[in-house]
């Protein structure tokens, strides 16, 4: 089937059609990572550029949100069983006063579909919280999303505080978002940025000398 016609459902906020094509898709054998990132990911792009020229307001992109959410979760079952999480330990979550978790959660789910052990840790996650789980779980990499211009000095803190414990180099830190980039992450001393999840498990392989 064409994936197309999900991710204009989901851009049309037609949660019953959505999932009924996801429904279609998965029984018609389509791979099920690729409903994700063909299918419902753009979608939401599409919701987030309406949101951007004012066609949409913020009761339309909170539906984006809950329309994607209800796919994914259709989906979630049929992605295929995960490793033996010996990748590497990671704890992801969003940052203080981030409340997107759709693109952290895709994340988690690419890392651990490629063996990473993943500690999803929320949103709006004050920066002590994830140095304090790190250090609990001895994680190898401390993942940061933020989607919001106003969140991203919320990463520069936890690697800050890294710094001041004197504890950066027990940890590798890798930001991602919407708005961020590699130019960011590279000035408030990040390990690593990666623009979507595929990249995601790139980088935190090359971070723990994976090939
Ligand atoms: C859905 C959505 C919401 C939902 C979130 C629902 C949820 N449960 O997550 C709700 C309605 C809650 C929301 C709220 C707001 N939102 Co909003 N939202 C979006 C939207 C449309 C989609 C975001 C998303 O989930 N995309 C899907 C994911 C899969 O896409 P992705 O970015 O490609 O994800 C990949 C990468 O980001 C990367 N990644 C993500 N995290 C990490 C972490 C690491 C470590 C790594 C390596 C990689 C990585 O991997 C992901 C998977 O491939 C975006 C538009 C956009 N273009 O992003 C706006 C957007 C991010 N929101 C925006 C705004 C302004 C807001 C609000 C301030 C609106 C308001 N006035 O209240 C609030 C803020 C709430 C808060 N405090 O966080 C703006 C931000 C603009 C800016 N310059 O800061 C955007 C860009 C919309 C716009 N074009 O204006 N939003």
């Amino acid at each position: 089937m064409d994936l197309n016609q999900i991710s204009q459902a989901v851009e049309e906020l037609e949660k019953d059609k959505a999932l009924s094509l996801v429904q279609q898709a998965l029984d018609e054998g389509v791979d099920p990572p690729e409903i994700i990132n063909s299918g419902i990911v753009p979608g939401l792009q599409g919701v987030g550029k309406k949101f951007e020229t004012e066609e949409y307001f913020l009761a339309e992109l909170m539906m984006g949100g809950k329309v994607s959410q209800a796919c994914m979760d259709l989906v979630e079952p049929h992605l295929p069983a995960t490793g033996s999480a010996s990748a590497g330990t990671v704890v992801l979550g969003a940052v203080e006063g981030d409340l997107h978790d759709i693109g952290y959660s895709l994340v988690a789910t690419q890392l651990e579909l490629n063996g990473f052990k993943v500690h999803k840790i929320g949103v709006n996650v004050p920066a002590m919280t994830f140095i304090d789980k790190a250090k609990e779980t001895s994680a190898d990499i401390i993942g940061l999303s933020a989607f919001l211009v106003t969140t991203i000095p919320n990463c520069n803190e936890v690697i800050d505080y890294l710094r001041d414990m004197g504890i950066k180099d027990k940890y590798k830190v890798i930001i991602g978002g919407t708005e961020t980039s590699q130019e960011k992450a590279v000035a408030m001393g990040a390990d690593g940025w990666a623009p979507n999840a595929v990249e995601a498990v790139k980088l935190c392989k090359g971070l723990m000398d994976i090939n």
